[in-house]
């Protein structure tokens, strides 16, 4: 399998949404753009350039003509609805979550392409300690994204034990990202935040001001992936999925970091009990000893790193409403 690996191809499911548009440039950086094909549901191809396809993830024929046409040797299964999309719409949160999940991982299985999976903190629940949440935990998470999270884990361990499949995976916290726009999660506020400040408006936070949640820069959940797919097999004792943490915030302390770079920028809070219960649902913070004591993680951005760069990066790109 090391070899297929090494001499197939990476392809990227949902390679349109918000880890896709930063994981795709770093794969393509690293093994070479033509190995790297990414796809999406919707046509993505002017935003993430070629080689493309539009894909239906959820299309297990679809899914494996391409596996078969493009030789993949591993495939980082990024097509998902999060939180709040799959509270809204949990019917179709099962559907393309898991239906995706098994289209890929019975491809994967039939062409032995290693498989990088996300899972996310909100496959914890209510029942698991919420300050520093343990690699090995009670999983009973009150959402049907973390069920389907949860549900993944379980299926590619199955796939890993049942049929060898090389399946790996992490628990991702809230993702800060200033290359795409987030979509339908409960920490989106921690990116609209930057943008609204930039415009030079104040922003309403939809969560109360002293929600506690895990978080981490793009850049860090990117080199993650990677370093976890190419991590030595015979040093993992976990697999799907590891915790990983950069720093827990909350609205209040991001609102004050970003203040300190844009004077003047203020929060105000009309909170919506929907997302504010999917939110408590989850630990504010979880132990990710595992993940470096097995692979070698380590954050690189904490707090007023990934401010500073999230400011750096999005001012070239918006200005205060009004011109300056
Ligand atoms: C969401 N960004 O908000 C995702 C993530 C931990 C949060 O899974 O749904």
């Amino acid at each position: 399998m090391e070899h297929q690996r090494e001499a197939g191809t990476y392809l990227v499911t949902g390679a349109g949404g918000q880890i896709g548009a930063e994981l795709v440039p770093a794969l393509r950086e690293r093994y070479g753009r033509d190995r790297v094909i990414a796809t999406d549901v919707q046509d993505a191809a002017g935003r993430l350039g070629q080689p493309f396809e539009v894909l239906d993830a959820t299309d297990d024929a679809a899914v494996e003509r391409v596996f078969a046409g493009r030789q993949v040797g591993t495939v980082y299964h990024l097509a998902a609805l999060l939180s709040v999309t799959a509270e809204r719409k949990p019917q179709a949160a099962y559907a393309v979550n898991l239906g995706s999940l098994v289209a890929v991982l019975e491809a994967a299985r039939r062409s032995g392409a290693a498989t990088f999976v996300p899972s996310s903190i909100a496959a914890f629940g209510p029942g698991t300690p919420r300050d520093g949440a343990p690699q090995d935990t009670l999983q009973r998470p009150t959402t049907m994204y973390g069920v389907t999270k949860v549900a993944g884990e379980l299926l590619c361990d199955y796939y890993h034990r049942k049929f060898g499949l090389d399946t790996r995976g992490l628990r991702y916290p809230g993702l800060i990202s200033h290359v795409a726009e987030p979509g339908g999660g409960t920490t989106d506020y921690a990116v609209e935040m930057f943008h609204v400040a930039l415009r030079g408006e104040s922003y309403t936070c939809y969560l109360r001001p002293d929600t506690r949640i895990d978080m981490m820069y793009m850049p860090d959940a990117v080199r993650a992936a990677v370093e976890l797919m190419e991590a030595d097999a015979d040093s993992l004792r976990h697999r799907n999925a590891f915790n990983i943490s950069a720093f827990a915030v909350t609205p209040a302390e991001l609102a004050e970091e970003i203040g300190r770079v844009v004077p003047g920028f203020s929060v105000r809070y009309e909170v919506d009990p929907a997302r504010q219960a999917i939110a408590d649902s989850w630990p504010r913070s979880v132990d990710d000893s595992a993940a470096r004591q097995e692979w070698g993680w380590k954050p690189e951005y904490d707090l007023s790193a990934t401010v500073e760069d999230m400011i750096a990066q999005l001012s070239a790109r918006v200005q205060p409403v009004g011109g300056r």
